[in-house]
Parts: C-alpha cells; structure tokens; sequence
C-alpha cells in the first residue's frame, strides 16, 4: 500500500482528497491547523477505511521549524512517502493592490509559495531515495489569468506553476511525477477565508452558477493517480461548466 502526506485536509478539497486516498487505498499523513478537525477526520477514515492506516500533523506549514519537526517526527511507518499533495492554501482579501492588507500579502505568500516550498523539501529527498513518487500541487485559474483585486494572490499561484515546472524538471530523473491541478470557483470555505469570514460576501461569489465542489477535485487526483505507471498527467485545469475563464461566466 502507499502512503500519501496531504496539506491543507482539515476542509474543503484536502479533505475530500484524503477521504478519496483512503477509498483507493493509500495510508495517510493528514495534516492542518485545526487540531480538532484532525482528529474527527482520523476518526472517520479510520471507521470507514480500517484498512488504510492513517496519522495526522498538527503544524502551520508557515513554519519551517515546525514543519521539519513533524515530518521528523513520523514513525518508520510512515516515513516512506509516496504521494505528496501539496493543498494548503489561500487568497486573504480582494481589494485593489493600493488598498489592501500588507498582512493578507504575506499570509498568502507564506503559506502558498513558502510553505508548499519547505513541506516539498523535506518531502523530496526521501522519493529521491526511492527513485519513485508523485507530487500534486493544487493551484488554481487564478495561475494562468490574472484578476483585478487578486494581485498578490494570482502571484502566489503563478510561483505555484513555476515550482511545479522547475520540480517536473529537476526530479524527473528520479523517477518522481510532478503534476499540477488548477481549478476555477469552487465552493469550499475558501471565499469564507478570502472575506475574512463575511458569510454574505462568501456566498455571492456563487450566485447564479453552480461551482466546482470538493469532490470534483477528488475525482481529478483520482484520475491523476490512478493512471499507468509510464503516464504523467502534467497540469489539469478544471472549471464550473458556467465558468469560460475568470473573467466570463454565465450566471442565471
Ligand atoms: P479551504 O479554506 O476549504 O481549505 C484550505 C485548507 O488549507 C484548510 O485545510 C486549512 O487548514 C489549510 N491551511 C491554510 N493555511 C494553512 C497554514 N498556514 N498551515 C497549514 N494549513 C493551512 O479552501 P480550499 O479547499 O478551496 O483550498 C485548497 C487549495 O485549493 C488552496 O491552495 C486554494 O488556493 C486552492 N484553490 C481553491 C479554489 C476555490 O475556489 N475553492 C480554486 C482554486 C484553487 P487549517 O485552517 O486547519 O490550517
Ligand atoms: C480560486 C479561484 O478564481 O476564485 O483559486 O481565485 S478564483
């Protein structure tokens, strides 16, 4: 069985993928902030995957120092990691560069640049030992357009890509995949986050449309993973049918 290490799986897509991981048969390392919501995932993984043996991390993926404790702290077990999904992630704010929070600018790119980068080097020795892995970086639309009000975090998700590429170049002759998954709306608690937790503001991103939904990002790392051993699915960009692109949508 493989295990699969996942950032970001206390909500939204980290957590249906780490429910998926679990179905398809993968051990866990399930990893986030929020201590409680960890644990009520252990609990049901392990309630309805017994077969998959799971582990969660408690750290802020900020925090390098705090990062390289955890992995450093998984049992033997656990310590031969064979799929990394790199999710963790935010926008904070959407207001025009001139107005917006210095703070927000680096909470999004502490954990969406800074973070994937320290997680994917503790990460990445350990497959290079192997000669084999998988890493999946979730970035979003939001790295191929740019968006007004979504300067800083169409930046981060632009570093994502380049990472994903410059990684997809450097490990392939390791034997390690590097895909990337870029998608449009989907409702998560993401534009809870991105508002600062104004439920009203969180909603009306939808309105009119129905958006992606966390399963629908488990089904593509499904695919992603599940594919031959010679296939690599490189990046996948996926959007609400009623979304052209970030700028067009056709709202009822
Ligand atoms: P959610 O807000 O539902 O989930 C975000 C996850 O990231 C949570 O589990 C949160 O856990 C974790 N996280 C955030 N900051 C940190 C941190 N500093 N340290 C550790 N974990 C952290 O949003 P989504 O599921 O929608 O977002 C997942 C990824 O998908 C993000 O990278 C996002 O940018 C990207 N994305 C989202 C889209 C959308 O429309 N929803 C579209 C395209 C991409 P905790 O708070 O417990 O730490
Ligand atoms: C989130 C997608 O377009 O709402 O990454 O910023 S978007």
């Amino acid at each position: 069985m493989k295990t699969a290490f996942i950032t970001g799986a206390t909500s939204g897509f980290g957590r249906a993928i780490s429910v998926r991981l679990a179905k398809l048969g993968y051990h866990l390392i399930i990893t986030g902030r929020r201590t409680q919501r960890l644990e009520e995932l252990l609990k049901q993984l392990n309630s309805d995957f017994p077969a998959s043996k799971v582990i969660s991390l408690c750290f802020d993926v900020r925090d390098n120092e705090a990062c390289t404790k955890a992995i450093q702290s998984l049992p033997e077990t656990f310590q031969t990691i064979d799929l990394l999904v790199n999710n963790a992630g935010l926008a904070a704010g959407a207001l025009p560069f001139d107005e917006s929070d210095l703070k927000d600018f680096d909470q999004m790119i502490d954990t969406n640049v800074k973070g994937l980068l320290y997680i994917t080097k503790l990460i990445v020795p350990g497959m290079i030992k192997q000669q084999s892995g998988h890493i999946i970086n979730i970035s979003s639309i939001a790295g191929i357009e740019v968006y007004p009000n979504g300067s800083v975090y169409c930046a981060s998700k632009h570093a994502v890509n380049a990472i994903t590429k410059g990684l997809r170049l450097d490990l392939v002759k390791h034997g390690i995949k590097v895909s990337s998954v870029s998608p449009g709306m989907a409702e998560t608690e993401f534009s809870l986050v991105r508002y600062h937790g104004d439920a009203d503001k969180a909603k009306a991103v939808y309105t009119g449309l129905i958006p992606l939904n966390a399963e629908d990002i488990a089904d593509t790392v499904e695919f992603i993973v599940t594919r031959p051993a010679h296939v690599s699915i490189n990046d996948i960009q996926i959007n609400p049918a009623q979304q052209a692109n970030t700028y067009i949508s056709f709202r009822k």
